[in-house]
């Protein structure tokens, strides 16, 4: 046992983890003492207290709850946001088609950031092995954690909930930055085929609208077998890869995990020696898509080597551009149980019920072992590592072959996000589903995941045009932006929508190339500080009771509001604005907050005062500050104070939103404004 302290954090560790993360150096430093029961720690005017309790091998942290505390984190859930009463299991779990209520789902983030009038703090329980943490379900006025292992504990201060992010980030790593093309629109189902189909729908949507990738499910591959061709569906896979770089366009591959147990194919060959096994050291097999398969044991350095090599050797010889790691809780084949109870609870509208441990373990390669530096570790204890490692490992091969590295992730653990985006698997074509995917979404972001989206459409299950098209604008501003659907649904692509409803998504996806600077600026803040991109409101208004209560609306950064609209029918919506000023940016109407608002706008989208935002056709500046902006050029400073603007790095136009000026100062020399529906329109100096 021991107690560490750095800056603006604090390590309890009850026991050894293969994944540690080493504290910052530096001042602040808290305050902490554990005498063998409580840990106390103090820090940035936050005082936290943990139980810790010790029973054999597991271990239960407690901790107060308070009437007015908020709960963000966790990863991957269907519930909303804020976690509040909510029970959620550790485990990653593949769950098709999952409804409100059901957990465990793909990726469990063991990072929970508390927040009490104002004041937030981080708990981290470093395990990778089961646990169940019940906030506030069981008993009233408590959260309690409980791990089938003996963890790591990291309390994370910082001077808000966005700054314990910060410290987050420092701990666990900065997330990655993505390569620009990661931002734009991402066109994907299951599965384009063959190659001169897919080329065919990829013209057809970029010549209506920017596409910036392609994804290739599985189907490409010759009997699902990883980093192989079916040559009678894609005769020239180079050649094609080759024919959408012409156009622009990125190809994503995925991988799954499995490696088909086959004599002479390469990956087994190569990757024997360092595969999961059984309890008596033979090869640990399962189904998978490809049939029996074996699994590559990522906690070995050795097959994580192996597994960059081949990565690296697959994207270079065919000139691809990401990986898409699906399947990698990890998930198997060797049972069929339907989550029975949980879908029941769901269907019900009931909070989370957990699926039993019986059920978790039937997907789960149960009975398989890994080897770290010579000991045999059972799967279950150590699961959340499983993806971990596998995005490590395929990050480096991707930077071996020369890429700025792209890799979407369906699992993940702490620190997933230095190495991939996240999505949200399986969702179902429905409102619900939609309603849902604003909550997982938004859920998972505040997990200290910032790269992070959905099935734009959905995945499970037809869904209509109109819903499709909502989808399109509820993700409009989510960092990642592809559309992807099952095999047996209809076509999303905005192409093949229905006239009324292509022109709706149409207009969603050139919304959002219109504020692509602002998601660079904010993927930037995110690599450097670790914040979110996309915002439950209680992060931006955490002494805000009722922002809390908010999650089918969501900040982008600090600057906007955006309030889509996901009701069947629906021409118009409520819209709840924290305090402050906000503009429409549909309308150039204002409002006071905190209030409630009837908006007519197709998407409604507010800037709030105090915000400069980069847009493609200029600088939108709503109020006075000042503001540095990110760009791939370097910083933009920018302050606003009256007449007077001063920027430096920037060259396009200036709009000072909201009001009518006959000249603005720039830099000093006086420039005459030219009256717009949102306000005062400046030339590029
Ligand atoms: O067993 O690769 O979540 O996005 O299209 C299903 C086929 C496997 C699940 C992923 C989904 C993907 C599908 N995959």
């Amino acid at each position: 046992m021991s107690l560490e302290l750095g800056r603006k954090s604090v390590k309890l560790a009850l026991g050894r983890q293969i994944l540690s993360f080493p504290l910052p150096a530096g001042e602040p430093r808290p305050a902490a003492e554990f005498d063998g029961k409580s840990l106390r720690a103090t820090c940035c005017g936050v005082g936290v207290e943990l139980l810790v309790e010790r029973r054999g091998g597991a271990t239960v942290v407690r901790k107060r709850l308070g009437a007015r505390e908020h709960v963000f984190g966790l990863g991957t859930r269907a519930y909303p946001p804020d976690r509040r009463r909510g029970r959620f299991i550790l485990f990653n779990n593949d769950l098709y088609g999952y409804q409100l209520g059901m957990d465990p789902l793909y990726a469990s983030i063991p990072f929970m950031v508390f927040v009490e009038d104002g004041r937030a703090f981080g708990l981290v329980v470093n395990s990778p092995a089961y646990g169940v943490v019940d906030v506030g379900f069981s008993k009233y006025s408590e959260v309690v954690v409980e791990v089938e292992d003996l963890p790591e504990l990291y309390i994370l201060f910082g001077e808000g909930p966005l700054d314990v992010y910060t410290t987050y980030s420092e701990v666990t790593g900065r997330p990655f930055l993505p390569p620009s093309w990661a931002l734009g629109l991402h066109l994907s189902r299951y599965s384009y085929e063959p190659q001169d189909a897919a080329a065919e729908v990829v013209r057809e949507v970029a010549r209506e609208v920017p596409l910036d990738a392609v994804y290739l499910d599985i189907d490409y591959m010759e009997g699902y077998k990883q980093f192989t061709w079916d040559l009678r569906k894609f005769p020239d896979p180079a050649g094609f890869v080759h024919e959408m770089r012409e156009l622009g366009i990125r190809v994503v591959a995925i991988v799954d995990p499995y490696i088909k147990a086959e004599p002479g194919y390469r990956p087994f060959r190569e990757l024997l020696d360092c595969l999961l096994v059984t309890e008596n050291d033979e090869l640990f097999l399962a189904r998978g898509w490809p049939g029996l398969s074996a699994l590559p044991d990522f906690l070995n350095p050795k097959c994580r080597e192996r597994w960059g090599d081949l990565i690296a050797d697959f994207v270079k010889t065919y000139g691809i551009d990401g990986v898409w790691l699906d399947m990698n809780e990890p998930t198997v084949f060797n049972c069929d149980a339907l989550a029975t109870r949980s879908r029941i609870y769901a269907l019900a509208g009931a909070t989370p019920h957990g699926l039993t441990k019986e059920e978790l373990l039937c997907k789960a390669p149960r009975g398989a072992y890994h080897v770290v530096e010579g000991e045999k570790i059972p799967h279950e204890r150590v699961r959340g590592l499983y993806p971990y490692f596998e995005a490590e490992a395929t990050y480096r091969g991707l930077l071996k072959a020369g890429r700025e590295p792209f890799i979407l992730s369906r699992s993940g653990y702490l620190g997933i996000q230095k190495y991939a985006a996240l999505w949200t698997g399986d969702v179902p074509s429905t409102w619900e589903g939609l309603r849902l995917t604003l909550m997982a979404v938004l859920g998972l972001s505040a997990s200290g995941v910032p790269f992070v989206g959905a099935d734009v459409g959905g995945f499970a299950g037809l869904g209509d045009y109109e819903l499709i098209a909502r989808w399109y604008q509820a993700a409009a501003f989510f960092p990642i932006y592809r559309v992807h659907r099952d095999k047996g649904t209809t076509d999303a692509e905005p192409t093949r929508l229905p006239a009324r409803y292509r022109h709706m998504a149409l207009e969603a996806i050139k919304t959002r190339l219109r504020f692509l600077p602002y998601l660079r600026h904010l993927a930037w803040a995110a690599h450097l500080h670790g914040y979110p991109i996309v915002r439950p409101l209680g992060l931006e208004f955490p002494d805000d009771e009722d922002a809390f209560k908010i999650h089918d609306e969501y900040m982008v950064g600090p600057f906007l509001l955006f309030a889509p609209i996901v009701d069947k029918g629906a021409k118009q919506r409520d819209v709840y604005l924290p305090r402050g000023a906000w503009l429409e940016l549909s309308t150039g109407k204002t409002h006071l907050g905190p209030s409630w608002t009837l908006s007519e706008s197709d998407m409604p989208l507010y800037i709030r005062s105090g915000s400069a935002v980069p847009v493609q056709d200029g600088l939108y500046i709503y109020g006075e500050g000042a503001w540095t902006i990110y760009t791939d050029g370097g910083v933009v400073e920018v302050a606003r104070e009256g007449g007077k603007v001063r920027l430096r790095g920037w060259t396009g136009g200036v709009y000072i939103l909201g009001e009518m000026l006959d000249e603005v100062y720039i830099n000093g020399a006086a420039k005459p404004g030219l009256a717009t529906k949102l306000g005062t329109y400046l030339d590029a100096p």
